[in-house]
């Protein structure tokens, strides 16, 4: 089947679950039409199956905002056409299920039937997309896609309880493709390199927005680092960083964090992770909390949005209230010892 996939390029979550499937689709001999304004992080194009369309927009004087919906809508069309596309599928309801329409409307127009599937994501659902300027467009748009999807069933919940939705919404959790190993096991795993032998490595891996509770992550591993040795490395970039910087500074434990910035190399980071800290004020999965316990790593997390349907208390992890700190610190110094480390 040709299929296109329509998500954002970078290192958020929506854009790494729309990346994966599209490589797992390819792999199974689908050919994948990956159309966006960048290539996406995760994207290694050397498969024949898989194919990548640069969104363009054109400056223009006039434009004190570049169209990129109205870009992305003219694209798909050319796309669809040229490539004899058979399904649309597009990741993050603004504006992609928007833009995702329109070309529907298009093509329609020239006799062509192109089903769309959108995905919800999450802030799309509970942050910005609740927003009373986008709330219309987002409502209309989810109505008009021909199938839904959620990441979870607290994202469903929400998007039935925010918005006036007349479709049918199936609930398809997030995955990771355990078989593909791609940590190279020719690679050393060495924790030497990041911390002593008697450190805990603790991390957090996200875009460091509010919605994360970085200042948080900074509160919990002071009281960690006061109970045990420990280190903590802060994965990716973002408005929240700078914030976190001078936090660690004040505390007094800049040596003790290493903020890396964004990086390919989750795989690698989390194989030397012992615990991983995800206290985000909402999430409508957490991805990242997946993909650590893939790697056979703990997580501590909030028990907010769809996290308890991913972190199981007491099994994989521990929840907490958004912003229980100290249940939080105690939780990891646990885990640590469930893990079998001494401490
Ligand atoms: O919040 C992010 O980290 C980015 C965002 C995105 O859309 O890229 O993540 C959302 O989608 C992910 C993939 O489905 C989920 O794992 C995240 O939980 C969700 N983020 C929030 O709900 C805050």
């Amino acid at each position: 089947m040709k299929i296109a996939i329509v998500c954002y390029p970078t290192f958020g979550g929506s854009g790494v679950v729309a990346t994966e499937l599209g490589l797992e689709l390819a792999r199974r001999g689908h050919e994948i039409h990956f159309i966006t304004y960048s290539q996406p992080v995760r994207l290694a194009l050397l498969n024949p199956n898989v194919h990548y369309h640069e969104v363009i927009v054109p400056e223009y004087p006039l434009f004190h905002f570049q169209p990129y919906e109205l870009a992305l809508s003219s694209k798909l069309v050319d796309m669809v056409k040229l490539h004899k596309i058979e399904v649309l599928h597009v990741h993050y309801a603004i504006p992609h299920a928007y833009a995702g329409y329109m070309a529907k409307q298009m093509l329609k127009d020239e006799g062509i039937d192109l089903p769309m599937v959108t995905t919800l994501h999450g802030t799309d659902i509970t942050l910005v997309g609740n927003h009373p300027f986008y709330k219309p467009a987002v409502t209309f748009s989810i109505n008009k896609s021909d199938y839904v999807t959620s990441v979870s069933q607290s994202l469903k919940d929400d998007t039935l309880k925010l918005f006036n939705i007349k479709n049918e919404i199936q609930v398809i959790p997030n995955f990771i493709e355990l078989d593909k190993n791609k940590y190279d096991p020719t690679v050393p795993c060495s924790r030497s390199v990041m911390a002593n032998d008697d450190e805990r490595i603790i991390t957090h891996i996200s875009n460091f927005r509010k919605v994360k509770r970085i200042p948080d992550i900074i509160k919990i591993f002071y009281k960690i680092q006061k109970e045990i040795p420990a280190k903590l490395m802060m994965v990716g970039d973002g408005p929240e960083k700078e914030k976190a910087e001078k936090m660690c500074r004040k505390f007094g434990i800049q040596d003790k964090v290493i903020f890396f910035g964004n990086s390919n190399e989750i795989d690698r980071i989390l194989c030397l992770t012992d615990l991983f800290l995800l206290p985000s004020e909402t999430e409508s999965f957490g991805l990242a909390a997946l993909e650590a316990m893939a790697c056979g790593v703990p997580v501590i997390s909030s028990n907010s949005g769809g996290l308890p349907e991913v972190n199981l208390d007491g099994v994989s992890g521990y929840l907490s209230d958004v912003g229980e700190i100290g249940e939080m610190a105690e939780n990891s110094t646990k885990s640590a010892a469930a893990a079998g480390i001494p401490i």
